[in-house]
């Protein structure tokens, strides 16, 4: 008797590794307008993996990525093929190991080092101030909340989470320590670092033809300041705003002005 199988079997290891991603299960868990959590999202799309998204409350996050087996409290974390992955730069690593192509980094060591400068940067530097500066203003008035949750399924409807939603405001804000002295800290750390941002788009580390990690880690900051009635018009006139556009063209999420005049001088003087 003769057996005969047809075997899908790929033939290189570049080749089987995205036979493996294409039948892997990927689930990005996310907060709603969490800017890594973009970054993580972006570069999934980038490398062309089919992934399901599920959307946590703040705070709320923590346990939940706890009861789905992760170590560590923040988004964005990542399941994909029975692996579990948490940090955005974490992610960026995987995903290239995972399916090389279109690299996320240079294969050139002096430009890699260039682009995971940035990258780093982009996440110890500049994301934290605009967390900060969000939590403040939420503080201070919960409902715009709801402009940076569109679309998002978070098991209960928006409004009711927004409108019920001032303890977690409340413990997110201590979390992240969004105090008024911390905010105003945070302002004043804005210049420095666009300047860093319009230097390195104007050098061909951000925004050159290949977009890679430091552009997805950096971008949806840039994006998510802009979603700030109070800080757009000091960013987008920059290199910086042309990135965001690029990357993120429609980061949600809308808040009127609520800064205090004074603490924003900083940004309206050239740096
Ligand atoms: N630097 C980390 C930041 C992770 C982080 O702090 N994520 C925030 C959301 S932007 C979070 O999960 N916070 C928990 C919470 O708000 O309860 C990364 O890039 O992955």
């Amino acid at each position: 008797m003769q057996f005969e199988w047809e075997v899908d079997w790929p033939a290189s290891q570049e080749a089987w590794i995205a036979h493996r991603i294409d039948r892997m299960d990927a689930r990005l868990y996310v907060i709603p307008g969490s800017h890594p959590s973009w970054t993580a999202a972006l570069m999934l799309e980038h490398k062309g993996i089919a992934f399901k998204r599920t959307d946590l409350m703040p705070v709320v996050s923590k346990g939940a990525l706890r009861a789905v087996g992760f170590p560590g409290k923040t988004v964005p974390a990542l399941k994909i093929g029975g692996d579990k992955v948490q940090g955005s730069r974490q992610i960026a690593r995987e995903l290239d190991r995972l399916r090389p192509e279109p690299p996320l980094f240079p294969a050139d060591a002096a430009q890699r080092a260039e682009v995971e400068e940035a990258e780093r940067c982009g996440d110890e530097e500049l994301q934290h101030p605009i967390r900060q500066l969000l939590w403040w203003g939420f503080k201070k008035d919960r409902y715009p909340m709801a402009s940076y949750s569109e679309g998002a399924k978070l098991g209960v409807p928006i409004g009711l989470a927004v409108k019920t939603g001032g303890p977690l405001v409340a413990l997110s804000a201590r979390f992240n320590e969004a105090s008024d002295e911390n905010a105003r800290a945070a302002l004043q750390k804005l210049p420095p670092l666009l300047d860093k941002v319009d230097a390195w788009i104007e050098d061909g580390t951000l925004n050159d033809t290949q977009l890679n990690a430091a552009d997805f880690q950096i971008a949806p900051s840039i994006g998510l300041m802009m979603t700030l009635d109070d800080l757009r018009p000091a960013i987008e006139n920059r290199p910086a705003a042309t990135l965001a556009e690029r990357v993120v063209p429609n980061y949600p999420g809308r808040m009127p002005p609520a800064l205090p005049a004074e603490w924003l001088a900083p940004l309206k003087q050239p740096s």
